[in-house]
Order: C-alpha cells, then structure tokens, then sequence
C-alpha cells in the first residue's frame, strides 16, 4: 500500500495548548505520534512509504478561504515582528487570540489577533514557526492519496499531521487547519463520485461545513454526542445538509462508553448510506481515539474493533483515500493504524 508521508511536520509541535478552565496542558498532537505509526508500518512487509507531490494551492483554495490561508502563511512572522518577548524566546510560545468572533455580523480585521479570533474557533489549534509549511504538506499527503486512489484504484494511506476534520472553510481548530481530507475529496470529485466517512472520536464539523450544501459529495461522521463532546455546537442528528445539499449529510452521535458492538452496528448503517449513494471512491477520516483509553475519548473501541472496522469498510470495495486525523493513546497508536490498514492492502 502507498504512504504518503513527509518529515515536515516535525517543525509543527506548539509548546502547549489550552484546556478547558484555562489550563495549560502539553500539545496531545504530538510527533510522536507519527513515529509510532511510522515504527509499526515498519515491521510489515507491504507499507510503501512515498513522498507527496506538491498540488500547489488551487486545489487547497477550492476549499478554503483565500484570506484564512493568507493568515496561516503569515501569522508566525507577524506575531514575532510585533512582540519583542515572542521574538526572544520564540520556542517557548505559540501564537493563539484571546477573543473569538463569533460569526454574527463580524469580520477579520487588520491587526494579527483580530484575524487570530476571527480564523480560529478555539485554543487547540496554537501556531509556531513550522505549522504553515507543515499544513501544507500534510494537505500533499492527503491529495497524493487520492491521486493514488483514483491512478491505481487502490486504496492509499495519508499519513496527514497536522491533522483536518476540525478546519472549516475559513477556520482553524482542535489540532487543524487545512481540511486535509475535505481537499482530498473535493479534488477526488471532479473525477468521480465520491463519499466522505469520518471515523475520528470528534465530530467532523469542518468536513461538515464545507459540503453541507453539496448534493455530490455524500459526507457522514460517527462521533462522541457534542451534547458532552467537543465540538459541542454542530454534529447532531437533526443535521441532514441545507439546499442541494439536503439529505447529503449524516450524524451518528454516539453515547458516552461505546463499546465495539455499539461502534460496529452504527457503522453498518454508516455504510449502508454509502452503498446506495453508490460512489466510486471513498475518502476515510480515519482517528483512532475512538479507542479504549484514549486520554481526548470516551469510548471503548479494542483493537479487535479496529480489525472488524477495517473488515467491514472494505467490503464496499472502494478505492479509498484513507487520511490520518486524531488519536491520542501514542502506545498503541502503531499497532491500531496497521490492525485497520491491513484489510485494505
Ligand atoms: C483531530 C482531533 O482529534 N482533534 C481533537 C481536538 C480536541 N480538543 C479539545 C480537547 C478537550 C479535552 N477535554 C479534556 C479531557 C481530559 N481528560
Ligand atoms: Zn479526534
């Protein structure tokens, strides 16, 4: 199987993030994480580790806002530019606003943290040096992917961090900022019909966001009930698309302490929605802290649920762009990815 995985993510590792209450906590979206993944891949005998390609930004700006990624590209350097103690200890901060904007009759405006508030929906998504040329790339490896899903009609690995579902149009948060997967999809749909299934712990309310009006792209996420679960504002049942898009979305918010039989059957009714949209590629926003212990979840996927997940999404038999986005239980992070990945080789 085709990986697509670049080392440039390593220049992306904020210092902390911010947790409810204000406290700071170290950044759960860490390198390491990569590295486990990467260990285990090692030891199989059919992991193809690839470079991306560089798409550019148009097929990036289809999706997103021009301004919001004009922000990305520049913030670091502003914000060193503009505060003397940022600059003399720059490894020590990460760029985040304290004001958010809540979309009612806002805008951005000119100065960096009226842009910070107005681009990003939380304090999860903290900006340093490295993070723009590392979203970029992990954009590459999800649009490479999906080159090879559509090329080889196989399914391929995007080995993505940082990771993407959390991104809107014109929004960071929760650990992302380019939409890695949403990309993938919307550049996979000029070429073929296309569906989008979210398997991360969290709601994927970027992903949402951005097709919620589209009839061509069938997107549905599995997810912690943002009644007790970030992202806490969208993701519930009764939202099913708008306009064209109406009928094109699906939720599946589950109940705290779901376990592998839970997991297993809305996942059947996921995949039912799937077959009779009938699409010719699948993209896979595949998180891995539905698991059993992970530190940011709350239910109990085992590993032998990952095997059976994996088991059952292939048997739609779809080339599937299978794009990396959360996961946080770094031990068992390895074992978990190649447990899922090997029913699709
Ligand atoms: C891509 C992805 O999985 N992003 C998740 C971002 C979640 N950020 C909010 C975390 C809130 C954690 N609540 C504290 C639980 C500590 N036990
Ligand atoms: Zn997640």
């Amino acid at each position: 199987m085709k990986i697509f995985y670049s080392e440039e993510h390593r220049n992306h590792y904020p210092p902390y993030e911010v947790f409810d209450g204000g406290k700071r906590v170290e950044y759960f979206e860490n390198p390491d994480r990569m590295d486990r993944i990467l260990s285990a891949l090692g030891k199989t005998d059919w992991a193809d580790l690839t470079q991306p390609a560089d798409f550019g930004l148009d097929p990036i700006l289809a999706v997103h806002d021009k301004d919001y990624i004009n922000f990305l590209a520049s913030c670091w350097t502003e914000w060193l530019a503009s505060d003397p103690e940022v600059a003399a200890t720059p490894e020590q901060h990460a760029f985040l606003p304290a004001t958010f904007a809540l979309r009612r009759r806002t805008r951005p405006t000119s100065s960096l943290h009226g842009r910070g508030g107005y681009y990003m929906m939380d304090l999860s998504a903290c900006i340093v040096a490295g993070t723009y040329k590392a979203a970029l790339a992990s954009a590459n490896c999800a649009l490479s992917a999906a080159e090879a899903a559509v090329s080889d009609q196989r399914s391929a690995f995007g080995l993505c961090r940082p990771p993407g579902h959390h991104a809107g149009k014109d929004y960071a948060g929760g650990y992302c900022f380019i939409n890695n997967a949403s990309v993938a999809a919307n550049w996979i749909s000029s070429k073929g019909k296309v569906a989008l299934l979210d398997i991360d712990y969290h709601g994927g309310n970027g992903t949402q966001d951005i097709f919620y009006e589209r009839s061509d792209v069938l997107t549905i996420s599995i997810h912690g009930d943002p009644d007790y679960e970030y992202p806490h504002y969208t993701g519930f049942a009764d939202e099913t698309g708008a306009g064209a898009g109406l009928g094109f979305h699906k939720n599946f918010p589950l109940p705290k302490d779901t376990g592998d039989a839970g997991y297993l059957a809305t996942l059947d009714e996921a995949l039912e929605m799937i077959g009779k949209f009938s699409p010719s590629y699948l993209v896979l926003s595949t998180g891995m802290d539905t698991f059993d212990g992970d530190p940011l979840g709350k239910f109990h996927v085992t590993q032998n649920g990952f095997a059976e997940i994996g088991k059952r999404i292939s048997v739609l038999k779809l080339p599937t762009a299978i794009i990396m986005e959360g996961g946080y239980a770094n031990e068992a992070l390895g074992t978990n990815i190649v447990t899922l990945l090997e029913n699709f080789k």
